[in-house]
């Protein structure tokens, strides 16, 4: 059936034992009957290197490379003398480096083409969320009254533009962050000045010969950490606000069974947004889809993956074939016609397995080009000439359909989009929008904390099972989730996106969400709107009650199946910004070494959050809610919580009698 066969799995494995995702399931059967191999047979194939998994390598320089026992951490040191603890520190440093590069690089690309659109050069585009660039420009002291929207949105553009360029200072949404917070990174030093500067000092400090005090490297760590939530992360959220609208409340449809055999299927892979817009326009284009139907499709159906998918789920009610672990095996249906990649997050693996199904595989982005895949460069000037193009191959192999389409008739809807904007209405309604009813629920214990998981999946683990079983726990326990990235997809699929979920919830979280009409999780988008999540820490922390810093807060962060770098950025900038955040899979580190207790425990004393580690799903709710639970206790709102749960039995005996 398929032409080319490509290597032979050395290993087998049981398929219920590395996904919980029913559609990728059956993918991975037909895959391994047409021959194909995915990242779940490369991952049994490919024995994890338990050196590298410890943080125990330094390789950079050529005195070594030097191999450390992680049995025996401080039983010998690299040539140079360097320590377990600065070469862990220095590794981590890096991986912070690069995944904070990510997002910048990201949030850089989408402040640009904000820019070309205000200079009227990209006319495909235009500014859609009016009053949310007054409002950002206001909130970061650019004068609004009297003035244009061009004059505004050129003052905001150099102003944001800091985030990445400035040398000396602090990034603009420094004056988003709660005082107390800012004065303890003040007292640090560690208040970022630009990307570019940050990230340039990052690396220079993990050479050879430099800093070699993991308690000052940390420091830098998490001053690079930071330039990536409060800037590069952020300015790409509020940008893509600004120019393709501010997410509400949509119904959307997510899993493999959006796909349609009789249409021309599309898939847009990736994180920018702009691809995605643009391939918008060229799908609903009318010559198009008379062409599509001229090939005998009844139309062309757009969908999307990962966090490309996540934002215009979000955004637009678009829906979603499924997270990164399902990247290849979608393709095995056989009916993916195209996939358009842009950034980050994109397979080589992807290729071949498009090769398998005569799948049209296209890069589009000048950084990110795969070997063997066709590259259609996106134009952001005329970006939709790439993406027409894309969509006249697409059609082109529609007709020529060579292989038998197998669809997982699998769908869950849930309802996404709630961006910290409309947490404030939803909650306080349009005249008196604020978080103050989120506040006075948390104070009066009917919401106990609120939970951030978010992150990858990866196939070292059960694809979806360690997020679905932790968000379950925490919201049997009153505590409220909220979601973005890979993780909320795995959640969508499994129904707990849906405000119908409410039942799932303890008796507290479950009255306020069946109150407002909410689901107990939330969407927010993608992995750079996880700064959705700060700003709605910095409204709970201004709108008071629960203290006067991020670290006060009631609340937790969750990674559970995380794989990248970009991940361990946002874990640090996180725990910096003064939330306990808790990492699945494996933690790369070596335990029982100086630099573990520093990010465990050593970074809380400093007055941020910290960093813990468990890959089960149950243990790492119980640690959770156990953080929660202390930061209540501090803030002497715990006996408010038992109070709540006596009234709340004691209305139920009422209702039954
Ligand atoms: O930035 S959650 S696998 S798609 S890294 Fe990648 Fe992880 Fe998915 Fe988006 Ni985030």
């Amino acid at each position: 059936m398929v032409e080319k066969k490509i290597g032979k799995t050395e290993k087998e494995f049981e398929i219920k034992d590395v996904t919980t995702c029913e559609a990728t399931q059956q993918m991975l059967l037909k895959a391994r009957i047409d021959g194909v191999e995915t990242h779940f047979d490369r991952a049994v194939n490919m024995k994890a290197c338990p050196i590298g998994a410890d943080s125990a390598c330094c390789k950079h320089c050529f005195m070594g490379p030097c191999r450390m026992n992680a049995k025996d951490p401080y039983g010998k040191v690299g040539v140079c003398g360097a320590t377990i603890d600065t070469i862990q520190a220095r590794n981590f440093g890096r991986m912070v480096a690069t995944g904070t590069a990510c997002h910048n690089d990201h949030g850089m690309a989408m402040l640009n083409i904000f820019r070309d659109v205000v200079q009227g050069k990209i006319k495909d585009y235009r500014i859609k969320d009016v009053g949310k660039l007054e409002s950002i420009s206001k909130e970061i002291g650019i004068e609004t009254e009297g003035r244009s929207i061009e004059d505004i949105a050129m003052d905001l553009y150099h102003e944001l533009e800091k985030t990445y360029t400035q040398v000396e200072g602090e990034i603009p949404f420094a004056k988003r962050v709660p005082p107390k917070t800012l004065e303890m990174w003040r007292k640090h030093g560690i208040v970022p000045r630009g990307a570019m500067r940050e990230i340039m000092e990052m690396l220079s400090r993990t050479h050879i010969g430099m800093d070699q005090d993991p308690e000052n490297l940390i420091k830098q760590i998490s001053r690079t950490a930071l330039v990536d939530g409060w800037g590069g992360s952020m300015v790409a959220t509020e940008i893509s606000d600004i120019l393709f609208g501010t997410p509400s409340p949509v119904s959307v449809e997510v899993n493999m069974g959006v796909l349609k055999e009789d249409q021309v299927n599309i898939i847009v892979h990736g994180h920018e947004p702009n691809l995605f817009e643009s391939m918008l326009g060229s799908v609903n284009a009318p010559s198009l889809i008379e062409s599509a139907k001229e090939a005998g499709a009844k139309g062309i159906n757009l969908v999307g993956m990962c966090c490309s998918g996540a934002e215009v789920l979000s955004r637009h009610g678009i829906p979603h074939a499924g997270n990164f672990s399902s990247t290849e095996p979608v393709i095995v249906t056989g009916a993916v016609d195209a996939m358009a990649v842009d950034v980050q997050c994109i397979q080589q693996g992807l290729v071949k397995v498009a090769e398998c199904y005569e799948t049209e595989l296209f890069t589009t982005n000048p950084r990110c080009h795969l070997e063997g895949a066709a590259h259609i460069e996106l134009d952001e000037h005329n970006p939709q000439a790439c993406t027409d193009e894309i969509v006249i191959r697409a059609i082109s192999r529609f007709k020529n359909r060579k292989f038998p389409v197998e669809i997982p008739k699998k769908v869950g809807v849930g309802v996404h989009g709630f961006s910290h904007e409309y947490i404030n209405y939803m909650l306080g309604g349009s005249f008196r929008a604020s978080y103050t009813p989120l506040n006075e629920n948390i104070i009066n214990g009917r919401i106990r904390g609120v939970a951030g998981v978010v992150g990858c999946t990866n196939p070292r683990v059960k694809q979806d099972y360690v997020h679905v079983e932790l968000v379950k726990e925490l919201i049997k326990n009153d505590v409220l989730v909220v979601q973005t990235g890979c993780s909320q997809i795995a959640l969508a699929k499994a129904g707990l996106t849906s405000p119908e979920a409410a039942v799932l919830a303890g008796d507290g979280l479950r009255e306020v969400c069946e109150t407002v009409g909410m689901p107990p999780v939330l969407g927010l988008g993608s992995c750079v709107d996880n700064t959705r999540i700060l700003i709605a820490c910095s409204e709970m922390v201004k709108t008071g009650g629960l203290g006067d810093s991020i670290a006060d807060l009631p609340v937790a962060g969750a990674a559970p199946e995380y794989m990248s770098e970009k991940a361990i950025a946002i874990g640090q900038y996180f725990v910096a910004s003064g939330v306990y955040t808790v990492f699945g899979v494996t933690f790369p580190v070596t335990k029982g070494t100086k630099f573990e207790k520093l990010l465990f425990e050593g970074l809380e004393e400093m007055g941020m959050g910290k960093w813990g580690f468990n890959p089960d799903p149950h243990e790492m709710a119980k640690m959770m809610i156990a953080h929660i639970d202390k930061k209540r206790k501090a803030l002497g709102i715990d006996k408010a919580r038992d109070r709540v749960l006596m009234d709340m039995s004691d209305r139920r005996s009422i209702d039954a009698a």
